[in-house]
């Protein structure tokens, strides 16, 4: 087989990917009718036209902006399940997959119709798909530390439904160090840890070094500027800590300046994997995304095999599944 078929074709895993990310216009629209939202655009394609962005924060407005439209448990259940059949037509077949509580709570939505409507769909996957699926809490790095600790709190009700935490949102001037004690009672209550170090963001270095040293992470998300420190990246190695690099959304926002770093990680021999993080917005799901990584270095198949492969390594499944997946 061609490497593009077996692209398509391997079994998949995906560690980074938003669920609000996962919002396609269409949906929007049917949500703003269901939940008598007035919307000032007049279909999906003026919507995305009219919402451009050229890098981190412009991007997240429109993220944020579109979410409103996810107000009932119902609304949170078509969301992940409209993802989760999507990916299963492109071979995935567990996913960890974050959500922002706080983009919800913070307009009055509350913590329990998000949690009930992301489980039902959990549940429902695995069922009608055989989709595994699990959740991650991101915080939001742009509000204080208190709301974030708040938020976990708030969590433990759910503590059985939620396999960790991650960190995301506008990067610039909030370092990881600002969720220290957040994260250090996340994981004394037994929560794996991840946070976004996202591309060349202003102090990268010194967030993935904090990161590492100070939180104490399990993964690290995007994090591709290890490549600039060579002590930074055979610590990585060393480690063992998963990349969890998405080439598309790197491409969006950065322009080329980040092509074939998916390559030169593994080369190095970090645990990389290819993710998707905003398909409904970056324009392309898993498959793609290694299919932009295939175009901008040619990859053999134990290449692409090494790839999906790293994700089902790094993964935080269960001993169960990890037998049948690897
Ligand atoms: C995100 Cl690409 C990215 N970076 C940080 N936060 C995010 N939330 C959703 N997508
Ligand atoms: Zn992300």
């Amino acid at each position: 087989t061609d490497v593009a078929s077996f692209i398509a074709a391997v079994p998949k895993c995906e560690l980074h990917l938003h669920i609000e990310g996962t919002l396609e216009g269409e949906l929007v629209f049917e949500l703003a009718r269901r939940n008598g939202i007035d919307l000032p655009y007049a279909d999906a394609d003026q919507m995305k036209r009219e919402s451009p962005f050229h890098d981190l924060a412009s991007f997240l407005v429109g993220y944020y902006r579109n979410m409103q439209v996810l107000v009932t448990e119902r609304d949170f259940y078509d969301l992940a399940t409209a993802y989760f059949t999507r990916a299963t037509a492109q071979n995935v077949r567990y996913a960890e997959i974050f959500f922002d509580p706080q983009a919800h709570t913070s307009r009055g939505v509350e913590f329990g119709t998000v949690l009930r409507g992301l489980r039902r769909a959990v549940v429902d996957a695995r069922r009608t798909l055989d989709l595994h699926v699990s959740l991650i809490m991101c915080f939001l790095r742009d509000f204080p530390a208190e709301y974030a600790m708040a938020t976990l709190m708030e969590s433990l009700p759910y503590r059985e439904w939620i396999v960790g935490v991650g960190l995301d949102s506008d990067e610039r001037g909030n370092p990881p160090v600002k969720f220290e004690k957040v994260f250090a009672r996340a994981r004394a209550e037994g929560y794996l840890l991840t946070m976004h170090c996202d591309v060349d963001q202003p102090g990268t270095l010194d967030h993935i070094r904090q990161a590492l040293d100070v939180i104490g992470v399990d993964r690290i998300d995007h994090g591709v500027n290890v490549l600039e420190d060579p002590a930074l990246l055979a610590e990585v190695v060393q480690r063992g800590i998963g990349l969890t690099v998405c080439p598309i959304s790197n491409g969006f926002v950065r322009g080329s300046a980040w092509e074939g770093a998916t390559k030169r990680l593994l080369d190095t021999g970090v645990l990389v994997s290819v993710n998707s993080d905003d398909p409904a917005y970056f324009d392309g799901y898993l498959t793609d995304c290694f299919l932009r990584v295939h175009r901008e270095t040619p990859l053999s198949i134990a290449e692409v095999r090494t790839l999906a492969r790293n994700a089902f390594e790094t993964a935080w499944l269960p001993t169960t599944l990890r037998t049948r997946f690897l």
